[in-house]
């Protein structure tokens, strides 16, 4: 009898559920439900909305019954470092407060008062980003203590939807190393960092790795659903789930490109040298104990909200198409600025950055599009140059690979910006890692490597030379 999983996966503007089960050598994908996610304003605060995307999920899994399937397991991968916190009667306190929200403003320097910089890295080795959890944390007990008092559990919020289908508490081990608290060598919480800090131990749970049976998805919504299901634990970081799928090769860097573009190389072992922390340099846990050495890049967050600001006429291929027309434009902006984040309007914040830096101001979507792709390029390519200059070695070949790998605009343009091979697939490289480690749980797939072969089998991968050739 096949073996179905059904992997859900959230990312910062769609969800999918995807189930996937192995056929002949391959692995076959078919989704079954996509819905949107977005951020709404709650309290002045910027929000997910986790109820309905929890409803959302569940949307999903009745669609599986809808079309006859019943996978045998489920895993959810979401972003990063976002949390909820529980009450003791395992009521949500909290809301999910998103990373782009403004409460860290300013917290990162304040926690440098209490722990040095260095020795942050030195024990998480996870890059600097405002958002990260521990400031949200920080940001939490400054600015509403008592609720912090009341918290008896922290979960993140891949954490929160798996307690919402078992019942079980747990922290999945490579989204919580995205939160800056967890030692990087110790791969458990930073005791040490949580004293300094003042956050009450007691609130986080045992970390457990990517692979793990959780628990059956709990009677009542069996029930509900009609059948018994394993909830599974994927790498719940989709970046984490997202670089199962890239090929292992020891000459190439991946770009996991999506609302964010995370760049970067695969470790054995977190790499803390004082260039990596000079650089901001990420070592996020993986799968296996590998590390996800990258920086995250501002991505096309900036082209989504361009195209939200012109109420979606236009759609991310002619946005291409406006882009590659504007030949006579060109000016170039520092996309990782902190003012591109969450601006209040994405397109007057280009074109101050533009302005203020004395170059020519983009006026139409043709010339915002084009400023922008130009821009990530140009950070792709110093990303690049940093990544070469830490390990004192070129690489030959780039990988691209997530939903952003179908802008094949922004593919040569990356090819040409570092003169190097760009490789772009898989597509939909996030469920399919978070397919694979349900797999691996479940005895279909041996390991790691044999899920990489499977994994190239089974998806097509576009090559683009630098210049003007192009290959299939
Ligand atoms: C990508 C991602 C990045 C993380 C950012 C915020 O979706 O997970 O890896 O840095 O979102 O959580």
């Amino acid at each position: 009898m096949t073996t179905y999983s059904l992997a859900i996966d959230i990312g910062a503007s769609s969800g999918r559920c995807i189930l996937g089960h192995i056929e002949a050598g391959r692995l076959v994908l078919q989704e079954v439900y996509r819905f949107e996610n977005r951020l709404v304003k709650k309290d002045s605060h910027v929000c997910w909305e986790v109820e309905r995307l929890f409803a959302e999920i569940c949307k999903g899994i009745q669609k599986c019954k809808a079309i006859g399937i019943q996978p045998a397991s489920i895993g959810i991968d979401t972003w990063a470092v976002d949390f909820v916190l529980l009450d003791e009667a395992d009521e949500r306190l909290t809301d999910a407060v998103a990373y782009r929200d403004a409460r860290t403003d300013g917290m990162m320097e304040e926690v440098f008062q209490i722990i040095m910089k260095e020795r942050l890295y030195l024990e998480t080795g996870i890059q600097f980003q405002k958002f990260n959890t521990l400031y949200q944390l920080y940001a939490l007990k400054k600015q509403h203590p008592k609720v912090l008092e009341k918290a008896k559990t922290f979960l993140m919020i891949p954490d929160y939807f798996n307690f919402l289908l078992t019942g079980r508490k747990a922290n999945e081990y490579t989204n919580a190393t995205s939160t800056q608290l967890v030692n990087a060598f110790t791969k458990r919480w930073d005791h040490g960092l949580l004293k300094a800090l003042g956050l009450n131990e007691e609130m986080f749970q045992e970390i457990h790795r990517p692979k793990t049976v959780l628990g059956p998805v709990k009677k009542e919504l069996t029930d509900c659903f009609g059948w018994e299901m394993q909830v599974i634990l994927p790498a719940t970081h989709d970046t984490g789930s997202a670089v199962l799928s890239m090929p292992e090769q020891a000459d190439s860097i991946y770009i996991s490109s999506g609302t964010w573009s995370l760049i970067g190389v695969e470790n054995h072992f977190p790499i803390c040298v004082t260039k990596a922390l000079d650089y901001n340099f990420t070592n996020e846990g993986g799968l296996d104990y590998r590390f996800r050495f990258l920086k995250n890049i501002m991505g096309l967050w900036m082209i989504q909200e361009v195209k939200r600001l012109y109420d979606h006429a236009y759609s991310f291929s002619e946005l291409v198409e406006l882009a590659k027309e504007a030949t006579h434009f060109h000016s170039l902006i520092d996309v990782n600025a902190d003012r591109f984040l969450n601006p209040d309007h994405m397109i007057d914040e280009v074109q101050a950055a533009c302005r203020e830096a004395g170059q020519p101001v983009p006026q139409t979507p043709g010339e915002l599009a084009k400023c922008i792709y130009e821009s990530l390029a140009l950070s792709y390519k110093k990303a690049v140059q940093e990544i070469e200059d830490i390990f004192e070695r070129p690489f030959q070949t780039i990988n691209v690979i997530g939903g952003g790998c179908q802008n094949e605009y922004l593919n040569q343009l990356l090819a040409n910006a570092t003169q190097k091979r760009v490789n772009a697939g898989p597509v939909e490289a996030t469920a399919i890692g978070n397919l694979s480690a349900q797999l691996m749980a479940l005895g279909e797939i041996t390991d790691l490597q044999e899920a990489r072969m499977l994994i190239r089998q089974s998806f097509d991968v576009k090559t683009y030379l630098p210049a003007e050739h192009f290959v299939q």
